[in-house]
């Protein structure tokens, strides 16, 4: 009985081997192989339970066997240990291969939007006023007479409305020749001390040319407080000009405005000439009343002027219209 069992866990183990040997060979993953690693060499695995018979064995079988287990037991150990370092590296390789870069392919293009000379030139003089402590402030394109005219100190039979003939419109409003109506509109709406800067599109009924656009941008700044006078006005304007346009020399020339009094006109010596940039003055006693504000205890000065001129002169744009054109060779070069 001894005898016989002796053999035959011997062939047992014997062909224990030969087949764990073979699957382990055959193995091409590496969850298979923890499989068949629990299969074989598990507490419940194939090799206990041939070594459970050794307990009918005698005492002097019992080394031998004990060997011979263990023979197959590191055998198939170390044959499971080269298997799953060879299937993590062939995985390491497949993962490498499939994540391959190919660094010299074309790369996907992607259009690149940018700022539109109009924009990038309100934004940095907005920049500029907000620095000096300025808000800003905006209002609708279509506006009444009254806040584009009226309240601007320019009544219906002023001469002043001739300077800039207006879009009007089927039901008595009309497209806005200059942003003041938003001035107007925050002055109702906000007590002095104000500082406000007011960046627009206005519509002005002007022959297309080189120079002139019936739709353009206008930006205006306005501060009213006790005590402000010309001098105020005219340090804020040669502190903006500095900033926009360098250390050039400027002059205030007299002009007139309907809203203002006095009122100048700027300009600025720009590669060797005299170039008008912007019209400014005292706000006229009228409008300030027109809003609510005594002009005995409150004073202010407004300025005003054109984006596109401002974006000719300091980008070298010969004509008003590139800006309305869409061409991408133009606003790729901003
Ligand atoms: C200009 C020139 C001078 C101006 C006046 C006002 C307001 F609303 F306060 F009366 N806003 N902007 C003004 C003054 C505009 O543009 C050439």
């Amino acid at each position: 009985m001894t005898t016989s069992s002796l053999s035959q866990i011997e062939t047992e183990l014997a062909a224990l081997k030969t087949t764990a040997l073979e699957s382990i060979a055959n193995l091409s993953d590496l969850e298979s192989l923890e499989q068949v690693r629990i299969n074989y060499l598990g507490k419940k695995g194939q090799l206990s339970v041939v070594l459970r018979g050794m307990g009918q064995l005698g005492a002097d079988d019992r080394p031998r066997i004990g060997a011979l287990a263990n023979e197959v037991k590191e055998s198939l150990q170390t044959l499971l240990d080269d298997k799953k370092s060879q299937l993590q590296a062939a995985l390491i390789q497949s993962q490498l291969a499939a994540e391959t870069l190919d660094v010299t392919m074309p790369g996907i293009y992607r259009p690149q939007g940018r700022v539109h000379p109009l924009t990038g030139m309100i934004d940095r003089v907005i920049d500029i006023f907000v620095g000096l402590g300025y808000t800003v402030a905006d209002g609708t394109e279509m506006e009444t007479d009254y806040y584009n005219f009226e309240a601007l100190n320019t009544p219906p039979d002023h001469p002043a409305r001739d300077m800039q003939d207006t879009f009007y419109l089927p039901d008595g409003n009309l497209l806005r020749t200059h942003t003041s109506a938003v001035q107007i509109r925050y002055m109702e709406e906000n007590d002095p001390p104000i500082r406000v800067v007011a960046p627009g599109r206005c519509y002005r009924r002007d022959t297309v040319d080189a120079t002139h656009a019936a739709v353009f941008h206008q930006i205006e700044l306005l501060a009213v407080d006790e005590g402000l006078t010309f001098t105020d006005l005219k340090g804020t304007i040669k502190e903006f000009l500095r900033e926009m346009f360098g250390d050039l020399p400027i002059r205030f020339r007299t002009s007139y405005f309907p809203f203002t009094e006095p009122s100048a006109e700027v300009d600025v010596q720009w590669q060797g000439k005299w170039l008008e940039v912007l019209g400014c003055g005292m706000v006229d006693p009228n409008v300030l009343k027109s809003v609510g504000y005594d002009p005995e205890i409150y004073t202010g000065f407004a300025a005003g002027f054109g984006v596109e001129r401002f974006a000719m002169v300091l980008h070298q744009i010969d004509d008003i219209r590139r800006f309305y054109n869409s061409d991408l060779r133009f606003l790729r070069q901003f």
